[in-house]
């Protein structure tokens, strides 16, 4: 299990014509309560297995919660209109022509569109997700995106 297992695995459950999972990786990738199927707890616990933050796999019982949330920005567990302000902050850093490049931890957390780019275009998103989410409070992030930014 590697970073492209849980990356094939969040791709292929976020649309599975986008990715190719053999019945036997469907098997492997199987970790958080086998058997029950492949669902996004099976990525998470992927994810959180690579980061150490469980001891090995298969995985049964409350898997920890990831740190760093994406759009989170300020790690407070919410995403409403400071993370976006935020984004815009650390936009704003990386204008200036001394800036250092972000490393890729720091493009994961603020890019939200996943183009690779941390721009305006991003907080812009997180507002966006947040008035969406006044109207849905189920509505996650990730769906959100997967509905507005066509990839
Ligand atoms: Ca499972
Ligand atoms: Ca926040
Ligand atoms: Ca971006």
């Amino acid at each position: 299990m590697d970073t492209n297992d849980a990356a094939t695995l969040n791709k292929w459950l976020n649309d599975p014509a986008s990715a190719e999972i053999s019945e036997q990786g469907k098997v492997n990738a199987d970790v958080y309560n086998p058997g029950d199927g492949l669902t996004a707890e099976d990525a998470e616990a992927i994810a959180a297995f690579i980061s150490g933050l469980i001891p090995s796999l298969p995985y049964t019982g409350e898997l920890p919660g990831p740190k760093e949330k994406r759009g989170d920005i300020n790690g407070d567990g919410k995403i409403n209109p400071v993370d976006a302000s935020l984004i815009l902050v650390k936009f704003a850093e990386l204008s200036a022509s001394d800036a250092e490049t972000p490393s890729d931890a720091i493009i994961k957390k603020y890019d939200i569109n996943e183009d690779g780019r941390i721009t305006a275009v991003d907080a812009s998103l997180i507002l966006a997700y947040c008035a969406d989410l006044a109207g849905d409070e189920t509505l996650t992030l990730e769906a959100f995106l997967a509905e507005k930014v066509k990839k």
